[in-house]
């Protein structure tokens, strides 16, 4: 009680919080009694949404998470056949180690830094299995902090799940320039500047492809103009790859800013998420890895990140690391990633180009050209909050606040109808 009562008391809101906890727990006897009901997730919490929303032509574009051309969750084939493949090996149910699924490691590092980097031939690069990308985020928030940084640079804008996580692993979050608003392209200029003025050793978030929410990454040069200036300024770049295969339909491909900083020598950290490209979403799959300057120091950095693990979550669950060994370990079902992948890509790409031209069709004056500029999974469409609040009244089409429109839920029924309904809300 004590120890709860010093963490609680620390801050004026919290001594606040506590007090009114006692008075209101002394009035009804239960200690739950001044817990407030907590905002909705920004981008989960749509969902709960659109749930209780009865109107028949009701629209999610919230979450990113892919939809076939009926709006339908879709299960990549690969997996369905690696399921079956893996229900007559009769496996075990045992725990995982502290760092997860070697075998499964050991496949997802490949697939990122690509087979035939130095690096890994070296075993530079070593890592752990990660509740997929939001976990593998939080250990290393927890690890870098334990480790004596400070803050974290993101850009602005970033997913919005950034914040707490790092904030929540004690970091202070920072932000750098990115995204232009007013003609939707990147702030590069802007974000050499703001590089530049980062204290050394500061860890600075990248998206690796696909960038979330705005859709515009840095072109190869400016990757390569990147890479430059993190190393003079001894930076310490973190990639969080969350689309890969997302941006251009090939995931070595949309590996090409990480195995480039790579090349170049440089040590850094890198998350991976196979929720996206493998649809595993529910099974909290991704990897968390970093390239040391030789073997003996990127083991001892996992060594660290297992002693954030075990008393966090002990060790990561079985299944999804068995589904994407299973389907990266048997040529046939990696060319059949490779195939059903680009699939994804391709069909988001289409929706796009319908977007744009079904809004065009509308006699709107603003433009949408940045609908089909940019890439990955979402839109940044530049709605404003009222915009958004008068989508969800008007046309229940779910958004997220920023306007971003994930793509993957947009199909070939309900675009018209999206399109229609903003411009609506923004002629
Ligand atoms: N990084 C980025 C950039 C990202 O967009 C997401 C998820 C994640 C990491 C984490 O995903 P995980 O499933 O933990 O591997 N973004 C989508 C889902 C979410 O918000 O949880 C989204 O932006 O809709």
């Amino acid at each position: 009680m004590q120890t709860v009562s010093r963490l609680l008391l620390r801050s004026s809101a919290g001594k606040q919080a506590f007090s009114r906890s006692i008075s209101r727990c002394k009035s009804s006897g239960s200690p739950w009694a001044a817990y407030e009901m907590a905002p909705l997730d920004p981008i989960i919490g749509l969902n709960e949404q659109y749930q209780k929303d009865d109107f028949p032509q009701k629209v999610i574009v919230g979450v990113g998470a892919y939809r076939d051309d009926v709006g339908k969750p879709y299960v990549l084939p690969c997996v369905r056949e690696a399921e079956q493949k893996m229900m007559y090996a009769h496996l075990d149910m045992e725990y995982s180690g502290i760092a997860g699924d070697p075998t499964f490691v050991d496949l997802a590092l490949k697939f990122g830094y690509g087979e035939d980097s130095d690096a890994m031939k070296e075993n530079r690069i070593q890592g752990v299995q990660a509740l997929s990308g939001t976990g593998g985020l939080r250990v290393m928030g927890e690890m870098l902090r334990k480790h004596g940084h400070k803050h974290i640079y993101v850009p602005n804008p970033t997913w919005g799940n950034h914040i707490p996580i790092f904030t929540n692993s004690g970091l202070e979050v920072k932000k750098y320039s990115y995204y232009d608003a007013s003609n939707s392209s990147l702030a590069f200029d802007n974000m050499v500047k703001d590089f530049k003025e980062m204290p050394e050793g500061s860890a600075v978030l990248l998206h690796a492809c696909a960038h979330n929410p705005t859709g515009m990454d840095p072109t190869l040069e400016q990757w390569k103009q990147l890479s430059e200036l993190i190393k003079k300024q001894k930076l310490l770049p973190f990639f969080d790859c969350a689309y890969q295969g997302f941006a251009s339909g090939n995931h070595a491909t949309d590996a090409a800013s990480i195995r480039m900083f790579v090349e170049d020598g440089h040590t850094l950290a890198m998350v991976q998420s196979f929720s996206k490209n493998f649809g595993l979403y529910g099974h909290r799959i991704g990897a968390l890895s970093v390239v040391g300057a030789d073997e003996d120091e990127a083991k001892r950095v996992v060594s660290q990140m297992k002693m954030v693990i075990r008393p966090m979550y002990s060790n990561p669950p079985r299944h999804g690391a068995r589904i994407v060994s299973t389907v990266l370990s048997d040529p046939k079902l990696s060319q059949d990633f490779k195939d059903q992948c680009a699939g994804m890509a391709e069909r988001i790409n289409t929706m796009r180009i319908a977007l744009r031209s079904s809004l065009e069709a509308t006699g709107t004056s603003r433009p949408w050209d940045h609908i089909t500029k940019q890439i990955g999974m979402f839109a940044f469409s530049g709605l404003t909050k009222e915009e958004v609040t008068n989508m969800r009244d008007i046309h229940h089409i779910y958004c997220t606040m920023d306007g971003r429109i994930s793509m993957a839920g947009v199909t070939s029924d309900n675009v018209d109808y999206i399109a229609n309904a903003i411009h609506d809300v923004s002629k």
